[in-house]
């Protein structure tokens, strides 16, 4: 189907597009702001140069600690390939998908995957899978810190505990999203859109965002996530895991969730 600017704004929530699909621009939306550029580290540098350079639409975020720094729970070969090589992989592959489509340079990457059924079929699973996979790896960086760990604090840790009972509850409903998805993809905490909390899983990179939810916190479950440490032991993964969560970003993420 061909799609022209105004017919695709029209559909994503110019003013009368919006009161009737009930669509918000990604500039009100939380996961905007992970998207943001920020200031890249100096291994990560000449490619988001580069990427500037040609006129890229979207890049590579920096990670916000070093290779090493989630050891010995996430080793530092694996993240290294994870950040520089798989998740480069997906913002490469997204911005040459838009750059078939000039017209949709200035929508987001949430507006992307949260329309995916507008998008011109010839880049709809190339968005899917690249686009999706830039938003979880975005977010994944994020929700871990090398101070993490522990019980979770504040607003979601109550909310946890009126959702799943006690913290051990919750964490066994997660991993077990993890570990009865079949090959890859994401176990998630989201909120629905009853603003309540609900686990789930994803295939391959599908972002909740798809189906209307948020993604508060997700665990990748792809092999590159964790095989160089743990090899087919993926329960072993989940469980070490929890020792690199950073609560103060999951709580920053369910605030604007249900803000
Ligand atoms: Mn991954």
């Amino acid at each position: 189907m061909a799609i022209n600017r105004r017919h695709f704004l029209v559909l994503l929530g110019t003013p009368a597009g919006a009161a009737t699909l009930g669509i918000t621009k990604s500039r009100e939306l939380p996961y905007f702001s992970l998207m943001e550029p920020v200031v890249a580290s100096e291994t990560m540098a000449t490619s988001q140069t580069k990427q500037a350079a040609a006129g890229a639409t979207f890049s590579l975020p920096p990670l916000p600690y070093d290779f090493a720094a989630l050891e010995p729970y996430i080793d530092r070969e694996t993240m290294q390939f994870h950040h520089d090589r798989h998740h480069a992989g997906y913002v490469r592959n997204l911005n040459a998908a838009i750059d078939k489509h000039p017209e949709l340079k200035s929508l987001s990457a949430v507006e992307l995957v949260q329309q995916l059924d507008n998008l011109p079929g010839d880049i709809q699973t190339t968005v899917r899978n690249n686009g999706g996979g830039h938003l979880n790896h975005s977010m994944f960086w994020q929700i871990m810190s090398p101070n993490g760990g522990g019980e979770p604090t504040g607003a979601i840790a109550t909310a946890i505990a009126q959702t799943f009972g006690r913290f051990e509850a919750f964490k066994h409903a997660f991993n077990n999203e993890g570990k009865k998805r079949f090959g890859s993809g994401w176990a998630w905490l989201v909120v629905d859109s009853n603003k309540r909390l609900r686990v789930m899983n994803t295939a391959n990179q599908d972002s909740p965002l798809m189906q209307g939810m948020f993604p508060v916190m997700g665990n990748d479950v792809w092999e590159h996530a964790y095989y160089l440490t743990y090899r087919n032991r993926r329960g072993d993964y989940l469980d070490a895991w929890w020792n690199v969560v950073n609560w103060d970003e999951v709580n920053r993420r369910y605030a604007q969730a249900i803000g």
